[in-house]
């Protein structure tokens, strides 16, 4: 599992292997012998050996019995394609899934990928970002083992300037996954933070590669922090973040997370591509902290200051002023005053 020069999904013995994994599954813990496994899944009992050697090198609890067989003990936890994969029911989302223990970017190496004709729905995930991305050349704190990194590339047929509609998109399923997997209830801030309770859990990084009128891709890049302990949080973070872990008191299993979010991904994109943007952008208002609320938003060279009475169907927040003129604001940062 470790990144190859040139990107390349890392599938090919999967699903022998996911075979296997999903009959060891389904003897909750009883020993199954070489020649049962030979025999469902086609291939000799020194394939099978050597099958079941590859899985204790990615960190999976086999046990080999004397003359009985193999008893399945424990999956680790790990991010790989195979966990993510096994049980998971997408039409599109994680149709292939490519797992890295390290990368400079989960955005950048989706890039590559997409490059590499991937189709649209593919999933790029790491353990550790080297060089993890926030919006304008900030940086996102990455360490190995705890979180969620992953970019997912799209292909819509749409023109390039819908393409902020699927930051709203991206928000709206982290939060349903948060909801579903730790029952808790999060809140969104434009343009892309989800908050727990007023501290960020989550980012999103959308990026695109699009002639005038044609998107090549669209990577939407995910950050969660899920079992992130207090002391791995830098001091100097621009606003409070959090993480599931610090906020439930337990940890969270990633795989069930992950799961979940790319279920939730795929059932909003199935939605948007057939019905468009207004029922995502209702969900999200649904849970926006800033509807109504009098904001600061600073961009580039200037701030402005105003109520926000909406988001338009380009994604851009919709701010009132004082004077009663409205303006439309695309990209920035706002604070609530
Ligand atoms: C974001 O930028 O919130 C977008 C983050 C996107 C990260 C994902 S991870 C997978 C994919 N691959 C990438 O390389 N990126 C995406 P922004 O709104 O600019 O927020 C960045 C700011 O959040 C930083 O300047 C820090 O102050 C703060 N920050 C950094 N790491 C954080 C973390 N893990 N949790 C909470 N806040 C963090």
């Amino acid at each position: 599992m470790k990144e190859a020069d040139t990107p390349s999904i890392d599938g090919e013995k999967q699903p022998l292997e996911q075979r296997m994994l999903e009959l060891f599954r389904g003897r909750n813990g009883r020993v199954v012998s070489g020649e049962e496994l030979g025999t469902a899944l086609k291939v000799s009992r020194t394939a099978v050996w050597k099958h079941v050697k590859n899985l204790l090198s990615q960190g999976y609890q086999i046990e080999s019995v004397p003359s009985r067989g193999y008893r399945f003990l424990a999956a680790p936890d790990v991010l790989t394609s195979l966990e993510i994969t096994s049980g998971l029911h997408t039409k599109r989302i994680g149709c292939q899934i490519s797992s890295v223990r390290e990368t400079e970017s989960t955005n950048l190496l989706a890039f590559r990928l997409a490059e590499n004709s991937a189709p649209d729905g593919t999933v790029v995930i790491a353990e550790a970002q080297t060089g993890g991305k926030g919006r304008l050349g900030r940086h996102w704190e990455s360490p190995p083992g705890v979180n969620l990194y992953c970019s997912v590339i799209l292909r819509p047929p749409m023109s390039p300037v819908r393409a902020p509609q699927l930051t709203f998109l991206s928000a709206v399923a982290v939060a349903r996954a948060i909801e579903e997997v730790a029952q808790l209830q999060p809140t969104i801030k434009w343009p892309n933070d989800v908050l727990l309770n007023g501290r960020k859990v989550a980012g999103l990084l959308n990026e695109m590669s699009a002639e005038t009128d044609t998107i090549h891709c669209v990577v939407l890049g995910i950050g969660v922090n899920i079992n992130m302990e207090r002391g791995q949080f830098p001091n100097d973070l621009r606003q409070p973040a959090t993480s599931l872990f610090l906020e439930k008191g337990v940890s969270i299993n990633r795989v069930d997370f992950t799961k979940a979010l790319l279920t939730a991904l795929d059932v909003l994109y199935e939605d948007y591509l057939s019905h468009g943007f207004p029922g995502i952008r209702e969900e999200w208002l649904s849970r926006s902290t800033i509807q109504g609320r009098r904001v600061s938003v600073s961009f580039g060279n200037g701030e402005m200051v105003g109520v926000v009475s909406g988001v338009d169907n380009d994604g851009a927040l919709l701010i009132t002023r004082g004077d009663g003129t409205q303006d439309r604001v695309l990209a920035g940062d706002v604070t609530v005053l």
